[in-house]
């Protein structure tokens, strides 16, 4: 019989990635989504794979519609991807995003347990429950210390997977994955925001780049990667909980710089912290600076990643590195910026 799988959050990053490679596989995907005044699918169809997919509507702070849908679909596998899933906006909406982030999780994992408890289960867990980091690097024996409403709501929902887990004898997996991005990126995280605003000040159609803390330190890797790591976390006898990362640590400041310079522009840097201004050495055109607007009220300041279970045991490796994944977000934005098809 035909694999089925649902996704939740298919309209995000990972969901179209995700959706891809299962499609790939020959699964049955269905997505759900959530109403609203325009239908974000520009992501699945950049992919060209909107037609494929089984649309239906769901949200995660709504368990009997939870509960219908895995009744609807009758899925062999779950991968739970739906979140508020920026960092900065949940010290905004902390109680929104605890409902979503952590309670939404048991809402699943009860209507899995109530409809089908042999359903293979994904959970979306993050680097961020390491926070203030308590080893470099880190790894699934790493104490976790979130520094953030977005991360305490991750740490509820890692737990509560486990626990389904050890309680029920569920198929519950924890992928907690560090930073992964795309072309498909959301523009509000850090790296998709300076490749498409960096290729619109190059291209003259805004003034400067704006940013935060350039000394922030992420492991970045690439979210086609990642993708796959997930798959495999669910083809296993039983369920357990792995790091997939780069095993690379590079700050905003380098992200920046390479970005530029595969723009065709080696930054010049001058003053600190707030004051920090970077230049074109080419032109003198100033592109970038900092604006304490995007501080975060606690910072988690340096993530490096130790895949070493995940390539052991499920044969996993990140194949994109730091400068490949630069290379092809400021390719592609460049590009939208020229052609004028940047998403809105
Ligand atoms: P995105 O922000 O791109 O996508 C989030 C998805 O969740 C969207 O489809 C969104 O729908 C959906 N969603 C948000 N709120 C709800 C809700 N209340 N009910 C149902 N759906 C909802 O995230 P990514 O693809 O980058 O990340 C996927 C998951 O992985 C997230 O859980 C994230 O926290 C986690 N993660 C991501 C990492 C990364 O580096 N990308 C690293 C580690 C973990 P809509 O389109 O309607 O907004
Ligand atoms: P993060 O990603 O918080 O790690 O969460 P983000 O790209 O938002 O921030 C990374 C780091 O860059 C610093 N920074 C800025 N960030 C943003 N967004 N905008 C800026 O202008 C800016 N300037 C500096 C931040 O302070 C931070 O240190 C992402 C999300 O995908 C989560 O859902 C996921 O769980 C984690 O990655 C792993």
């Amino acid at each position: 019989m035909q694999n089925r799988a649902l996704i939740t959050g298919i309209t995000g990053q990972d969901g179209a990635y995700l959706a891809r490679l299962l499609l790939s596989l020959g699964y049955q995907v269905w997505g759900t989504h959530r109403r609203s005044s325009s239908p974000n699918t520009w992501r699945l169809r950049e992919l060209g794979i909107l037609e494929k997919i089984r649309f239906i509507p769901m949200d995660l702070l709504e368990y009997s519609n939870i509960q219908r849908v895995i009744e609807t679909v009758r899925p062999n596998e779950v991968y739970n991807l739906a979140a508020q899933s920026f960092v900065q906006t949940s010290f905004e909406m902390p109680l929104y995003t605890g409902d979503v982030d952590g309670l939404g999780v048991t809402r699943i994992l009860e209507a899995v347990r109530t409809v089908d408890s042999t359903i293979h289960f994904y959970q979306a867990s993050t680097s961020e429950l390491f926070g203030k980091v308590h080893a470099i690097p880190q790894n699934e024996a790493t104490p976790f210390h979130p520094r953030s409403p977005y991360g305490v709501g991750k740490l509820y929902a890692h737990w509560i997977t486990v626990n389904y887990r050890e309680s029920y004898g569920m198929h519950t997996s924890c992928g907690i994955l560090f930073n992964h991005e795309s072309p498909l990126r959301g523009q509000e995280f850090v790296t998709r925001k300076v490749t498409t605003q960096l290729a619109k000040v190059i291209a003259g159609k805004q003034r400067i780049l704006e940013v935060g803390n350039l000394e922030a330190r992420r492991d970045w890797g690439f979210a086609g990667d990642y993708v796959d790591g997930m798959w495999r976390m669910l083809q296993r006898s039983h369920g357990d909980d792995f790091v997939l990362a780069t095993g690379e640590t590079h700050s905003v400041r380098e992200f920046i710089d390479e970005a530029s310079r595969h723009a065709g522009h080696e930054i010049e840097w001058d003053g600190v912290g707030a004051l920090a201004v970077g230049r074109s050495r080419k032109t003198g055109q100033e592109l970038v600076r900092v604006n304490p607007e995007f501080y975060r009220p606690a910072e988690v300041d340096l993530l490096i990643g130790d895949p070493a279970k995940a390539t052991q045991e499920l044969g996993w490796k990140a194949s994109t590195r730091f400068k490949s994944l630069v290379e092809m977000m400021m390719t592609a934005d460049m590009r939208r910026v020229a052609e004028g098809t940047l998403e809105a």
